[in-house]
């Protein structure tokens, strides 16, 4: 199945830009050399080589592993074990091929993402082509996305969001990408995009940025995922920019799923839809507007974890995504919220507190740690770690989980307790924490 079947897409990351001849040919050198592989890891920097890496391995049918380029020696071990992928070390965006291989199968895995559980090391999340096809599909006839788009964002180029639909996006759909690296607003202002992608953390930055604000009002949509967007902050964006963002909703292992139609009246904190392709039900034992377990399934939902088949469906095959939601009438969901505390949303990072928790306890100085998500007026979230320890800082502590995981997976404030509220069990009542 031909992922990228129009030949006119642009990349621009930072100040590099591929016009699609170029990127095709680079991508194309890395397919003959990786071809035949189990699995490719690739250090996702945000750089035109990562983009032409991820290219190469999906002509050459080689599933890719991206990982976040400041993984930390234990993430990395894990993710190199588990996929039983091989790092790629080098592109040269100056080489050039002209790949012909057979075009893969729908069916074959195209990416396995990491992400985190509530417990546990990150698990492996393989998405097929037929997926990507779909979900990319169904969304750019929600907003009308077609070859005339410059898409700007400056996410991470290892999730779903950044990656999938922000760089996988406009090549299915032949347009323009503009990557600024970083997520800043004035970068966002600067780059004259049409259509813009942004976390809440990045949206509600944007609006704090009002001279940035205004430069979007040449845009035609605004669009914000990975985690709830603040009604206040969808207004003053509206004030700003003349534009309401609309909401789409997701996850790593169904990718999106449910999005609000662009020509649509805009309905702040609803997210949409199911798109083509994929259902969705709220599991809930009264009917109508009551909030219950939202479960989707359709071609964008993977099959099973790495080596755990089966674990997260119910027993008549749809996936439970773990969040709680509501339907109404006209069949719009509404996210209120999620099941396990133990999944913490921080600037749109999926963030698993027994991974931080056990990150904490490697530290010689600490004897007991429990992780929690406060509140954040600019995360959504914040991590916070409560330990008992000896000997050790906040600041100390702080920098240990930032080197043994991901920078973005650190406690942002650590509270030393005497102990941690458990009950007879033994078990950590972290409602008691907050
Ligand atoms: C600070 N830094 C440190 C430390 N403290 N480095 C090491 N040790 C420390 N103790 C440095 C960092 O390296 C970084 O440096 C800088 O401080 C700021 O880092 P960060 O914490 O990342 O900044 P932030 O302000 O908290 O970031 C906000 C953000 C970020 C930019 C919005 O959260 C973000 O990019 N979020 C996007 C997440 C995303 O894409 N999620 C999609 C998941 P330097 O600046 O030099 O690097 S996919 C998904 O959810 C689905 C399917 C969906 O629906 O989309
Ligand atoms: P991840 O696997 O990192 O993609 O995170 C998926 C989770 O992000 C979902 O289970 C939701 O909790 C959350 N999420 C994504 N999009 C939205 C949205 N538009 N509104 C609320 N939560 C969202």
């Amino acid at each position: 199945m031909q992922l990228f079947p129009l030949a006119t897409a642009e990349v621009t990351v930072g100040d590099r830009t591929l016009p699609f001849d170029a990127l095709h040919g680079a991508a194309s050198a890395v397919a003959a050399r990786v071809q035949g592989a189990p699995a490719i890891a690739v250090r996702a920097e945000a750089t035109a080589e990562t983009v032409v890496a991820v290219v190469g391995c999906l002509l050459a049918g080689v599933p890719v592993v991206p990982l976040a380029p400041d993984s930390g020696p234990k993430e990395l071990s894990h993710v190199l074990g588990d996929s039983g992928a091989t790092l790629l070390e080098h592109v040269d965006l100056a080489s050039r091929g002209a790949w012909t291989g057979p075009e893969p199968g729908p069916d074959e895995t195209a990416l396995i993402l990491y992400t985190s559980g509530t417990t546990g090391l990150p698990k492996g999340v393989p998405v097929s082509r037929r997926a990507i096809a779909t979900c990319l599909d169904g969304l750019a006839e929600r907003w009308a996305w077609d070859p005339d788009d410059v898409l700007v964002h400056g996410l991470p180029l290892y999730h779903v969001h950044g990656l999938v639909l922000g760089v996988l996006g406009p090549l299915r759909v032949g347009g323009r990408l503009i990557h600024t690296v970083r997520p800043q607003p004035a970068l966002y202002a600067a780059a004259a995009g049409t259509l813009y992608f942004g976390v809440p953390t990045v949206w509600s930055r944007v609006a704090g940025d009002p001279d940035s604000a205004k430069a979007l009002r040449s845009a035609r949509l605004l669009v914000s995922g990975s985690a709830a967007l603040p009604g206040g902050v969808a207004r003053d964006l509206a004030a700003l920019t003349g534009l309401v963002p609309v909401e789409r909703y997701g996850m790593t292992e169904t990718l999106i799923t449910i999005a609000a139609d662009a020509r649509a009246e805009r309905r702040v904190g609803w997210v949409g839809t199911p798109i083509a392709g994929v259902s969705a039900r709220v599991n809930a034992d009264a009917d109508g507007e009551t909030p219950g377990d939202l479960q989707v399934r359709g071609e964008t939902v993977f099959t099973g974890y790495l080596g755990r088949a089966g674990a997260g469906f119910t027993d008549d095959g749809w996936f439970d995504t773990g969040d709680v939601a509501v339907v109404d009438r006209d069949g719009w969901f509404k996210i209120v919220g999620r099941k396990s505390t133990d999944l913490i949303k921080s600037g749109g990072y999926r963030i698993g507190a027994g991974e931080v928790e056990a990150a904490l306890l490697d530290h010689p100085g600490v004897s007991e740690a429990a992780v929690i998500g406060a509140p954040d007026a600019d995360l959504g979230e914040r991590v916070v770690a409560y330990v008992v320890a000896e000997g050790v800082s906040a600041a100390e502590l702080i920098d240990f989980v930032a080197r043994v995981l991901s920078v973005h997976k650190r406690p942002r404030e650590v509270r030393f307790v005497e102990g941690l509220p458990r009950n007879h069990m033994g078990k950590v009542q972290k409602a008691l924490l907050a």
